[in-house]
């Protein structure tokens, strides 16, 4: 990479000041973080415009096939320290920063937080990216600019409130904004049909029409000569807007047709959907996305393929990451047939081998279903389509299952006044993708199984990765030096090369470095908690982590209250002598999600609860993170020992945390519950800690409807108090019945719904168990060392490149732009 060699450490010094001066007006030593930061990302993106290029050029002489992504989060974190890793320029750079008096972390420091997600979906289409432009595969994420991200959480009294995130107020120094691409999404409207010499012309008429104009990120991969892109979506009234109205509060009317709802479509990610017309913009934000993909992606084809439409699949991959754009389908028809003017038949064999859609959940309340009198309302000829699509697939199942209605209607796209979408993208798409072994397995024989049934060749389980280059290289700088030292640098390009390290779990000089770095990067995690959040934290206790979105079926609550009844046992027994251990617990609850919200309150009070206890307190700390977020992770994960992924077996789809606990040496403490299974399986048994229901028999256990929980809380005594203590009034003195209500949702069966519904007592005794192994082991500090170096010995496979090579290989067949590398 002779190009970045040449941007040595004088050329970037002069650079900066360069951009301040020009930029700003100012010398370095005028300038505020902010703009140092600005005029720094400004010249690491010259480098990567020079590659884009590179893309652009390749692509058009080569005519490759390109990927779509669509995604409607993308969790990327922030940029400029990714960048100057995959540009491999970081060693450069601070070279620089040491002698213009700035430290590489203040720089980073300043760039805000892109939070245009809230966990493992988005954060995985990010991983993606980096892993496709690593692997030189052409490819484009797309999504939307969401002028709000996911709101920023702090706690206020032991509660969550929620902040708007007005990410962009200080520009974004990477995006570029892109106006020759802009196009038009028509929302509302009729549909005009006309016959002309036998044809059918459908148009749309009186449409309330949104400019989408896209804003692009560059994707630079690691040590690669190829940058892609992810390209956000803005949406902007056309002309007929009314200024004037809209300025003067009247919302309402200022747009022609007299609704302004489209002047929301990019403002805030996750509007709230609890009313009609919230779960319209969400569908409108959707329809958004989808339409400005498709119509910039057929226009590139034509630019770079010519006319003839047919070739679309061989030179275009579009992929559903959930069903949240599963619009693809009877837009892209739309396209083929009102535009391109093929058949009903020409299109839909086009559209069946060109998209791609992977689940990444099974619970019902995330599977998506709209109401089909909002579609028809919100976007009729979509819904026309919708239409026809549901009758020819309802027409071949009735061949195949003659009579079995209450079948067809289950796999049917309309039906009882909704539309399924999960259904159209399996009927209508080549592949059906899971995100672990066991989610594959349970679409298969479970979620989907009549789907199976007919189409077992679409049924796919690709197991999730993450990206080690943000999630170890370069969040984990110690690790990775101890790695080059020991095991060379070709883990940097083929992560299973981290197994040459199984040899040195056994070798004590290395054993004793590894320890080393875990403690190095505990004290940096003190540090930065102290100045986050004002906390101290003893680096010499155990680190035990979870985070993740806050659900119940997540379990947070499993390990708070076995956190309630060690925390007994400490006032019981005044000879209690085990490691002290940090529980840090980090979640955001969506801002609906009531019994979510109660979880975290219940987890800070408990944290108050024990740090009034002298005693106690030696031994047992809580830390509730704020804002628990990409940059969190990044100095928490490297600092952890023991990772909790606690789910009740079959809900979690995969999980993709468990995976970057693991990469950095902690020891998992789960369920055999999405690939934690593949991680047990790696690592053995003796290398993590298992325990709870498997998922074959939690099914069972909700067939059979003889679960009792009561049953349980009778009979386990330490449970029973640790449970009583929510609503006697030993947490919550002042309202000792604070916490009834999450009592009684695992206890009673209050509203006609099964009572611990997620199993939390039913796991109970088996987590206890789990943990008293856990803590007995981790007694022996080389012992558990050696766990944590298998950890991340095994962890190769979980790299996302893995992942994107077999979506390749099985779905994509995308070819990479430079070859012979
Ligand atoms: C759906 C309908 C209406 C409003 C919101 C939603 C919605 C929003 C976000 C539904 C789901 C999500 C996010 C899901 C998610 O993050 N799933 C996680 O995906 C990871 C990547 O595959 C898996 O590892 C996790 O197991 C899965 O929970």
């Amino acid at each position: 990479m002779p190009l970045m060699q040449e941007y040595n450490k004088d050329a970037i010094k002069e650079s900066i000041y360069n951009k301040l001066l020009r930029y700003y007006g100012v010398t370095l030593e005028e300038a505020t973080p902010k703009q140092i930061y600005s005029a720094v990302a400004s010249t690491v993106r010259d480098q990567i415009m020079l590659k884009w290029r590179f893309e652009k050029e390749e692509r058009l002489n080569s005519k490759a096939k390109r990927l779509y992504y669509l995604s409607i989060e993308y969790l990327t974190g922030r940029w400029l320290h990714n960048n100057l890793l995959n540009l491999c320029s970081t060693e450069e750079y601070s070279k620089a920063f040491a002698e213009l008096g700035l430290t590489l972390r203040g720089v980073l420091h300043e760039e805000p937080e892109p939070a245009l997600g809230n966990g493992g979906l988005g954060r995985l289409a990010a991983c993606f990216l980096d892993s496709l432009a690593t692997l030189d595969l052409p490819a484009m994420g797309c999504t939307i600019r969401y002028e709000y991200g996911l709101f920023r959480q702090r706690i206020v009294d032991g509660q969550q409130v929620e902040i708007p995130d007005d990410w962009l107020t200080y520009g974004n120094a990477w995006e570029i904004p892109t106006q020759k691409d802009a196009v038009l999404v028509r929302f509302g409207g009729h549909v005009v049909e006309q016959w002309v010499d036998d044809v059918n012309y459908v148009t749309l008429e009186d449409t309330e029409d949104v400019v989408a104009v896209p804003y692009d990120l560059p994707i630079v991969g690691y040590d690669s000569d190829v940058v892609d892109r992810l390209r956000c979506w803005s949406a902007v009234l056309p002309q007929n807007f009314n200024l004037e109205r809209f300025s003067n509060g009247d919302y309402i009317s200022s747009t022609r047709d007299g609704s302004s709802i489209a002047a929301q479509i990019s403002k805030v990610l996750y509007p709230e959907d609890t009313s009609y017309n919230g779960k319209k913009l969400r569908l409108m934000q959707e329809y958004f996305l989808v339409s400005a993909s498709l119509q910039y992606a057929i226009r590139d084809f034509k630019r770079v393929n010519g006319d003839n439409i047919f070739f679309l699949p061989d030179k275009v991959a579009f992929h559903i990451n959930d069903t949240h754009p599963a619009l693809v389908i009877p837009e892209l028809m739309r396209l083929l047939i009102d535009v391109e003017r093929l058949s009903w038949e020409d299109a839909e064999q086009i559209t069946i081998a060109t998209v791609a859609y992977t689940n990444h959940t099974i619970m019902s309340e995330a599977l998506e279903r709209w109401p089909e009198s909002m579609l028809r309302e919100t976007l009729p000829r979509i819904y026309t389509i919708m239409q026809e699509l549901n009758r020819r697939l309802c027409q071949k199942l009735f061949d195949r299952f003659p009579g079995q209605w209450e079948r067809i209607g289950h796999m049917a796209i309309l039906a009882y006044d909704h539309a399924h979408m999960a259904n159209m993208c399996i009927a209508y798409s080549k592949a059906i993708n899971g995100v672990s072994q066991l989610h594959g397995d349970i679409l298969k024989r479970s979620t989907f199984k009549d789907y199976y049934e007919v189409m077992p060749q679409k049924f796919m389980a690709i197991t999730n990765g993450i990206t080690p280059r943000r999630w170890l290289m370069l969040s984990n700088r110690a690790l990775s030096s101890l790695l080059d030292e020991s095991i060379g640098l070709g883990w940097h390009k083929d992560l299973m090369e981290l197994e040459k390290l199984l040899p040195f779990a056994d070798d004590a000089a290395f054993i004793e470095k590894f320890a080393a770095v875990k403690h190095e990067n505990k004290e940096h995690f003190m540090h930065w908690i102290n100045r986050h959040q004002g906390l101290v934290l003893d680096p010499d206790s155990m680190f035990d982590v979870q985070v993740k979105r806050l659900h119940e079926y997540k379990r947070q609550l499993l390990n708070a209250l076995h956190i309630l009844v060690l925390y007994n046992r400490i006032c019981d027994d005044p000879g209690y002598n085990l490691p002290p251990r940090t529980f840090i617990f980090g979640a955001k609850a969506a801002p609906g999600y009531y019994r979510a919200k109660e979880i975290i309150h219940f987890i800070n009070v408990l944290s108050q609860h024990i740090a009034k206890d002298e005693r106690a307190s030696k031994f047992l700390k809580v830390v509730f993170l704020q804002n628990y977020n990409v940059s969190t992770a990044e100095v928490l994960i490297p600092a952890s020992e023991v990772s909790e992924q606690l789910s009740t077996a079959s809900k979690e789809a995969s999980g993709t945390g468990n995976m970057k606990f693991m990469m950095n040496g902690a020891v998992t403490i789960g369920t055999l519950d999405g690939a934690n299974v593949e991680i047990a399986d790696l690592v053995g048994l003796d290398n993590c800690y298992i325990f709870g229901m498997r998922s074959h028999e939690v099914e069972a256990l909700y067939a059979a409807g003889t679960y009792r929980s009561l049953d349980i809380y009778e009979t386990n005594a330490e449970l029973r108090r640790a449970l009583n203590m929510l609503f006697d009034g030993s947490l919550t003195p002042d309202n000792p019945r604070m916490f009834e209500g999450l009592y009684r949702a695992l206890v009673f069966s209050d509203n006609g719904g099964m009572a611990d519904p997620y199993l939390v007592l039913k796991d109970f005794g088996s987590y206890q168990g789990a943990q008293a192994r856990l803590i007995h082991d981790y007694t022996d500090t080389r012992a558990w060392t050696r766990k944590e170096i298998i950890n991340v010995a095994k962890s190769g496979v979980f790299s996302s490149d893995r992942t994107i090579r077999e979506y390749n290989d099985k779905i994509w067949h995308l070819k990479p732009l430079v070859k012979n590398k």
